[in-house]
């Protein structure tokens, strides 16, 4: 098990949002404490060489010209149903979707490849917990999203993508608010980065951005926007908000997780709360309805993944779980192969604890939920207090 660990307890949401430059850093000459200092409780994208994540028995993926080895992957995989997106199509802000197996995604892999297939978002971790095929790095251990599913039993955030020559994923930002990484295990992908709020200057007069963008219409627009070039074995840290454009360059396999933890817990509170009032706008001429909350908390759910309960539940779990790693003084795992240090324990409880403290304010917590947060509050002071 290896401990990942913050040297002096961090401040939550110190976020800076801007740098001149995306770093390039050497794996080896970056530690968990300079990452999350610097990059992640900062919001600030960042690249980092040289992440081998692949386990012994998935190196057979990979050739040794590196490219990729589609016949081994179907060795694993020939039966697996798999997403795939057909990138000639648009779908709404994305393209369209469907699922087939993963053997006949090799057919199209092996054909002539007509109507460019992206096969992503692949759950294949949850899919097949058997197949032990890639180590999360320790940058990308503090999880309180996947953690939170996993230990659930319910569906996560960790894809897998393949994706051929020339496919690639529209502008977007991620999921909740949430930051992502992805690991290249092979080929080349081109992001466009925006800073945030910089998207603003693309929106048409319906305030609709654009599907994709080129750098033509960027510098026009006079964007604040990177391009990067993600290479074999780069892992990419990809901030809060920061929008993106992503081209595979070459046939790729990629590893990508979306997750959030104390550095931008706050981000996501934020998104919840502004989604929860836009649903409530959208439904206000119902508003007289005897289950009108109810029914705004079903639409938050559909709509942007998670709703109020879903929140405050994930806060639950992971503050009452860090209380017993304070409690138990002894190494556990908390995620993937990673146990936690006391100050990084301390940091999460604080971050809990400020979010939590907001979200039992609101007038539409029931008295319930109320008293389930005031308990784990009280805890994390008395916790706080033992250990001063
Ligand atoms: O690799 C891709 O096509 C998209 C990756 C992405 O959007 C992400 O990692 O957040
Ligand atoms: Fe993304």
């Amino acid at each position: 098990m290896i401990e990942i660990e913050i040297e002096n307890l961090a401040e939550i949401n110190q976020v800076q949002n801007d740098c001149n430059e995306i770093v390039h850093k050497e794996a080896e000459k970056l530690s968990y404490n300079q990452f999350f200092h610097e990059f992640m409780n900062k919001n600030v994208p960042i690249v980092i060489k040289n992440v081998n994540i692949l386990t012994e028995f998935t190196k057979q993926w990979i050739d040794k010209s590196d490219t990729i080895n589609i016949d081994e992957m179907h060795k694993s995989l020939e039966n697996e149903i798999v997403p795939v997106y057909n990138c000639s199509k648009k779908y709404f802000n994305s393209h369209e979707k469907f699922s087939m197996t993963f053997n006949e995604y090799c057919d199209y892999w092996k054909s002539k490849r007509e109507n460019l297939k992206y096969l992503k978002d692949f759950h294949l971790k949850h899919q097949r917990p058997d197949l032990d095929f890639y180590n999360v790095p320790k940058y990308f251990a503090s999880d309180w999203l996947n953690e939170y599913l996993i230990d659930k039993g319910k569906d996560d955030y960790r894809f897998v993508y393949l994706g051929t020559k020339s496919t690639y994923t529209p502008l977007h930002s991620d999921v909740f608010g949430s930051f992502s990484w992805s690991v290249n295990v092979s080929g080349k992908k081109r992001w466009i980065f925006l800073k945030p709020n910089e998207e603003n200057k693309l929106k048409d007069s319906l305030n609709q951005l654009p599907f994709s963008v080129e750098e033509d219409e960027l510098k026009e627009k006079n964007v604040d926007y990177f391009v990067l070039i993600q290479e074999p074995n780069d892992s990419i840290f990809v901030p809060s908000q920061w929008f993106h454009q992503v081209e595979n360059l070459t046939d790729v396999l990629s590893i990508n997780h979306n997750w959030f933890n104390g550095c931008n817990i706050e981000i996501i509170y934020n998104n919840l709360l502004k989604n929860y009032e836009d649903v409530k706008q959208e439904i206000a001429d119902c508003s007289d309805m005897e289950n009108f909350e109810e029914h705004c908390q079903i639409m938050l759910k559909s709509l942007f993944g998670i709703n109020f309960e879903d929140f405050i539940d994930i806060l639950i779990h992971i503050g009452q779980k860090r209380i017993e790693l304070i409690r138990n003084k002894e190494k556990q795992q908390i995620f993937d192969k990673f146990s936690l240090g006391q100050n990084h324990t301390n940091f999460d409880l604080n971050a809990i604890a400020k979010i939590l403290e907001k979200i039992s304010k609101l007038k539409k917590i029931n008295d319930i939920e109320k008293t389930k947060i005031y308990e784990i509050i009280l805890k994390i002071k008395k916790n706080a207090h033992d250990h001063t």
